[in-house]
């Protein structure tokens, strides 16, 4: 592969491993990734946001390196979460578009994840939250026996999870193999056709609802919220919306002390500001826009009281904190939350077009903080990095080496995610919107390649620019120039585009 940084080469790893200071790899700091869902890059206020304030998200800014150039891998979350384990691209794996309610584990049991690499390396690891990477087998999840295979087969000690995403059926929780809290005598059942006539539905039962949804999502109602596909039973095991993200804060905070004297690594992912958003009563019409601002504000709440925790633990010195997003922002995604009427003039995805389910920039580049007291040095850095070189950043780190075929996507930017001195990021990033549907972005340098295999991209109803039907399959966007890439110049630039479109090719092919 012709880059200026070779993906995650053992040689650079050797090299970086080299500069890396011999305390702190003895050290094996614990490394927390707190991914969040559906944030924008200008939905915080150290990214610039003015309607609101993330005191906490910001003073992880204000204590580590903000990025500018900070990218997840693809516009929607399957995918993006897909690569960020594996360190691999996801149109290379199969259904590794958006997940439906029962849809069987996409990585499977061997798979090499960061997960894995760091429970090689004496790591305690774990997972809370949102996980929306399948269950089980072919068959998909046995709801009411064993989850397996899930997060624990590719790396995961423990795992606390949200099967899918909160839109879609069922509302229980995972711990480890089980749902817990399942009374036998009520089994759960999940499915996508209605289980009986007289299934309350988001449509037979729409005036009970408290949140009523504006496309799809009419399917079983619980907690007033009618959902993505039909559920029965279980009823002893549902959780309140209004609970999760308390519910991700007791269960980390419990795991860091249970490890706060070896190396742990946290997944924390959080389901913030993922539709229906329903935060706590307390985060409630707390912001002037309405239910979405509101859950940007429970999640700085949630960031806070995991550096408080490493606070009060003496921690904070020993823990790489990686703060992210899977994809984009959306306003209306399904639900009538406010969101478009209450915005304003906050700006979701900052100064770029698109968003969610887009390959404008909008759709991927997204906050991006890493903080690790007394190592990186506070600032802003605009070296391109992306959650998918996560593995091999790690895995340099903690001196893990990787089997030769795995994390292949992964370049190993630790240098630039540690802020060190002339540490480059990675020379290109290819930006995905779903599973294999065939749209992409190249980023390289100041150039923005768009291609359209399908000519329709992956799309739902929503209100943000897609502007992906219907265009040449090739568009070209001069990002130092037009950031909200609103100008093709591909007739001025002939031999970029050409030289970018086999650089894509290659990639893609590879
Ligand atoms: C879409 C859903 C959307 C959201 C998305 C997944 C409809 C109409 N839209 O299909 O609401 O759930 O899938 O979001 O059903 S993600 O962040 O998990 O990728
Ligand atoms: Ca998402």
């Amino acid at each position: 592969m012709k880059t200026n940084l070779l993906p995650r080469s053992r040689m650079l790893t050797l090299c970086v491993s080299l500069l890396v200071t011999v305390p702190v790899m003895a050290e094996k700091p614990n490394v927390i990734v707190i991914m969040a869902d559906d944030l924008g890059y200008g939905d915080l206020s150290c990214y610039g946001a003015k309607s609101l304030t993330t005191p906490n998200i910001d003073r992880l800014s204000e204590e580590g390196l903000r990025f500018t150039s900070g990218y997840c891998s693809a516009s929607t979350c399957t995918p993006t979460r897909y690569s960020l384990l594996t360190g691999t691209y996801a149109f290379r794996g199969e259904r590794t578009g958006i997940a439906p309610p029962n849809a069987p584990a996409i990585i499977k049991p061997g798979t090499e994840t960061v997960a894995s690499l760091l429970q090689r390396a004496g790591y305690a690891t774990a997972v809370v939250g949102k996980w929306h990477l399948g269950l089980g087998g072919e068959n998909g999840p046995d709801w009411n026996g064993d989850l397996k295979p899930g997060p624990l087969e590719i790396g995961f000690d423990t795992c606390f999870l949200l099967p899918t995403t909160n839109d879609r059926v069922p509302q229980v929780y995972v711990h480890d193999h089980r749902v817990p809290d399942l009374d036998p005598a009520d089994p759960l059942w999940v499915g996508n056709k209605k289980p009986s006539p007289d299934h309350p539905t988001g449509i037979s039962h729409r005036d009970s609802l408290k949140m009523d949804w504006s496309h799809g999502h009419n399917s079983t109602i619980h907690n007033g919220i009618s959902r993505i596909g039909f559920y029965t039973g279980g009823q002893a095991a549902r959780f309140r919306d209004e609970d999760l993200a308390d519910k991700w804060v007791e269960k980390s905070v419990e795991f860091i002390e249970q490890h706060k004297s070896e190396p742990f690594f946290l997944f924390f992912s959080s389901h913030d500001i993922h539709v229906p958003r329903i935060p706590h009563e307390r985060f409630q019409r707390k912001t002037a826009l309405g239910f979405r601002g509101d859950a940007i504000i429970e999640l700085d709440w949630c960031v806070g009281e995991l550096m408080k925790t490493l606070d009060r633990l003496k921690l904070a010195e020993n823990t790489l904190v990686v703060f992210c997003s899977d994809n984009g922002p959306v306003l209306d995604d399904g639900y009538k939350d406010e969101a478009i009427e209450k915005i304003g003039n906050h700006r979701a995805a900052g100064p770029y077009s698109g968003g969610k389910y887009s390959v404008y920039e909008g759709g991927t580049r997204t906050p991006l903080i890493t903080r690790w007291k007394g190592h990186i040095q506070p600032g802003v850095s605009d070296e391109l990095v992306c959650t998918i070189d996560l593995a091999a950043s790690l895995s340099a780190l903690t001196e893990q080496p990787l089997p030769d075929d795995a994390c292949l996507d992964s370049f190993n930017v630790l240098g630039a995610l540690l802020g060190e001195d002339n540490a480059k990021g990675r020379g290109h990033l290819v930006q995905q919107d779903n599973g294999s549907s065939g749209t992409y972005g190249l980023r390289a340098g100041q150039w923005k390649l768009h291609r359209y295999d399908k000519q329709t991209a992956y799309n739902v109803v929503v209100e943000t620019q897609l502007a992906n039907t219907k265009v040449p399959p090739f568009q070209l966007f001069d990002l130092d120039n037009d950031p909200a890439e609103t100008t093709n110049v591909i007739e001025d630039h002939p031999k970029v585009a050409a030289r970018l479109k086999k650089q894509l090719a290659g990639i893609i092919e590879q």
